[in-house]
């Protein structure tokens, strides 16, 4: 089994075990335990970002070689290129869906997950400075304009069928709210919370985060945020 997939507990890299479960392709499971919150030595060892997630593939079929990779969206287009026959990533082939594909793949990890965790940052260093409620007002334009994406579509963000958009997306409107509390309306994020309702009961989600973070979990999926408690102690 050449892929070797790294998670640290609840964090980004339950969207790449996920991906592995959708596309149900073999892989070597390793867990590594936040200390006390940032990324062990043991995550450090393995890329020079020391950050999760983190993909080995040895020898990778693309280089004959080791490949090590460190960056979601990186991981994420190789696994579905290299080992998942293009599965989950529309292509202009699939028409309009691309396009739309293409805007909110990149929205999750290139604009709401960096909102999410400016908005963080802002209430770690000053919880009642002006920054942290100009980046919940750009939190709140963009859970505004998921919304209403999910609305049009009734179903992912490309459109009837997942992609790899909402496999990105995901953790940052579920696990990452348990770093960053952001409460969603249940009248103005109706169709977000459909959605966490829908996505959620993936079989291939569920296991995915039973493997991450154990049989007890549960996915922050309703209107209320509350923080971890491996928060509470930090
Ligand atoms: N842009 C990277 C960010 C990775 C990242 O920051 N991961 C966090 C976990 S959610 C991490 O490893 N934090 C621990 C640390 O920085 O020490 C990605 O999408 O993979």
């Amino acid at each position: 089994m050449p892929l070797t997939l790294h998670h640290m507990g609840f964090s980004q890299s339950e969207r790449i075990i996920w991906l592995a479960e959708e596309l149900g392709i073999d892989y070597k499971y390793v867990s590594h335990k936040r200390d006390p919150i940032f990324a062990p030595q043991s995550i450090k060892d393995l890329h020079p970002a020391g950050t999760a997630p983190v993909m080995e593939d040895d020898p990778s079929p693309v280089t004959d070689a080791r490949v090590v990779l460190a960056e979601s969206g990186a991981i994420t287009d190789y696994i579905v290129a290299v080992h998942g026959n293009g599965r989950l990533a529309p292509t202009p082939k699939d028409g309009a869906s691309y396009p739309n594909f293409l805007e909110w793949y990149h929205f999750a990890n290139g604009s709401l997950q960096p909102t999410f965790l400016r908005l963080l940052m802002a209430r770690s260093a000053d919880p009642s400075s002006p920054f942290v409620a100009r980046t919940l007002d750009k939190a709140m334009n963009q859970l505004d304009m998921l919304d209403a994406r999910l609305a049009q579509t009734g179903a992912y963000l490309a459109g009837k069928e997942l992609t790899v958009a909402d496999i990105m997306i995901f953790f940052t409107l579920t696990t990452m709210r348990g770093f960053c509390p952001v409460d969603f309306d249940t009248e103005k994020h109706k169709h977000i919370l459909a959605y966490l309702k829908r996505v959620s009961e993936r079989p291939a989600y569920q296991k995915a985060m039973k493997i991450c973070e154990g049989d007890d979990f549960k996915p922050l999926i309703g209107p209320k945020a509350e923080l971890w408690p491996l928060m509470k102690k930090v």
